[in-house]
Formats: structure tokens, sequence, C-alpha cells
């Protein structure tokens, strides 16, 4: 009984350094926030900060939400003095490592609102890994720190 339960341990061992030598990737999306928006304004941006502590690199791919009708990701450049948006395809997210995304650089940009974004308010974004696959966060209208 007991060289059963050993040898048990030994697989379930071998098998998390299998999957660990595949490149797992541990995604948690942390401290999701968006600024609320002046009355008339049909876009928002959502900040947030992704974590991999995985031992492999992963990628955001796509993301969406229900209060807009497009849900992108940009990326700031300045240009000139001043700052231009452009769209991001997708996102690396390095093997143990993180991707930070904050006002004036990487953000979500939600086109399209269907109303203002007003402090005190949630809403719900869903990120598609293509390792980790879906998740979804809470994000929290406030003002900026
Ligand atoms: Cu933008």
């Amino acid at each position: 009984m007991h060289d059963r339960r050993s040898a048990l341990a030994a697989i379930a061992t071998l098998v998390l350094a299998l999957t660990g030598c595949a490149g797992a990737s541990a995604i948690e999306v942390d401290e999701a926030w968006a600024r609320p928006t002046p009355p008339g304004t049909t876009v928002g941006a959502v900040y947030f900060e992704i974590r991999n502590s995985g031992s492999g690199a992963d990628r955001l791919l796509r993301l969406s939400s229900t209060i807009a009708e497009r849900t992108e990701l940009h990326g700031t450049m300045m240009h000139n003095g001043m700052a231009h948006m452009h769209a991001v395809k997708e996102l690396a997210i390095p093997a143990d490592g993180s991707i930070r995304c904050e006002p004036g650089g990487l953000h979500v940009m939600l086109v399209g609102l269907q109303q203002p974004l007003v402090a005190g308010q949630q809403f719900e974004l869903e990120l598609e890994f293509e390792k980790a696959g879906r998740r979804s966060v809470s994000v929290e209208v406030r003002q900026p720190d």
C-alpha cells in the first residue's frame, strides 16, 4: 500500500515536471480599473496588470465586453510631442513576468460605450489568452490614484 502511494506521488511529480517543461502559463489579471467618462463621451480606457507566474510565455489574443461596441488593445507612442494611439493585435506575456497597462501606455479602449462610465460602477471584461484560455475580470470605475 505504502509503495503504491509513493509510486503515485512519483508519477504526479513527473507529470508536474513535464507540464513545466512544456511551458505552462499561469496568468492573473489584477487591479483592473477604468477612468470615469464625461457625459456624451463614447470612448473609455481600461488599465490592469497581467502577471504570468508560469514557466512559459503566453499571448493575449482577444478582448471583449458587453458595455461597448468594440474592445481594443491600444499602445501609445509619442510623435512630435503628441501622444498617438495605435491598435495592438496581440500582446506577449513573458514567462515569469508581467505587463502593465497604464495611462500614457498600453490600455484597453472601449469604443462605442452604451453609457458613460460612472465612478463606483463595475463591469466585466473578458480576456482570451492563447494558453491560459478565457479570463473574466471585474473592472472598477474610479479616479486615477
Ligand atoms: Cu486608445
